[in-house]
């Protein structure tokens, strides 16, 4: 099977490979397409808008990723909002200061938080298949850590002692929100029609 992998962003084309594992041939968006709109006010609708919008351009099935960081301590910051927290085109390390000094401005070292990533495969105008998923964990107010990306170095799963950002490749993906999703749609590609 062959999947457009429907996203901008370099760090989960590499994170789709690594957890597929050969298992799915990915193929990159055509260069020079728009940037598909996200509007949406969940992880679920950005997912299926950034599918439908790039489907129409290619004939192969395309797989979407919206996903982020929810903070409940912080009013589910920066969610939707993870890629650009601190401003359109912000990089991981602004986004990252700003989840730091949103939590120490609260007196919070640590809070409750999760990764939520929601994938849809879209063929031509068609959704075919939708999941979400999520890993619970806690933030903290000091990042740790230089693998991975986003916001890697501030989060550690539940159950782990360190941050996504200190783990192997492999280590991340025993735990993460996009791998967890990843196996759900491949067991669920069966149910395509
Ligand atoms: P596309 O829309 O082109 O896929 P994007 O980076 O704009 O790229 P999103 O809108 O889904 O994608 O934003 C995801 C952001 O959430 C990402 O930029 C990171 O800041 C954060 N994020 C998602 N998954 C993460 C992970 O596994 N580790 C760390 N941060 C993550």
């Amino acid at each position: 099977m062959r999947i457009v992998m429907a996203t901008q962003n370099r760090n989960k084309v590499r994170e789709f490979a690594e957890i597929l594992g050969g298992r799915v041939e990915l193929v990159p968006l055509p260069s020079g397409l728009p940037k598909a709109p996200e509007t949406g006010e969940t992880f679920l609708e950005n997912a299926r808008q950034k599918a439908l919008f790039y489907a129409a351009y290619v004939e192969d099935p395309v797989l979407a990723d919206d996903s982020g960081l929810v903070v409940p301590a912080l009013g589910g910051e920066p969610g939707v909002h993870s890629a650009r927290y601190a401003g359109e085109g912000a990089d991981d390390g602004a986004n990252n200061d700003k989840l730091v000094h949103a939590l120490r401005s609260r007196g919070l070292r640590q809070a409750e938080a999760w990764f939520a990533c929601a994938l849809v495969l879209a063929r031509k105008d068609r959704v075919m298949l939708e999941v979400e998923s999520r890993v619970d964990g806690f933030v903290y107010d000091e990042p740790r850590g230089e693998h991975g990306f986003g916001y890697d170095p501030l989060f550690s799963p539940q159950g782990a002692l360190r941050r996504f950002a200190e783990m192997s490749a492999a280590e991340k993906h025993q735990f993460s929100h996009r791998a967890r999703a990843v196996r759900e749609l491949l067991a669920r590609i069966p149910e395509m029609t």
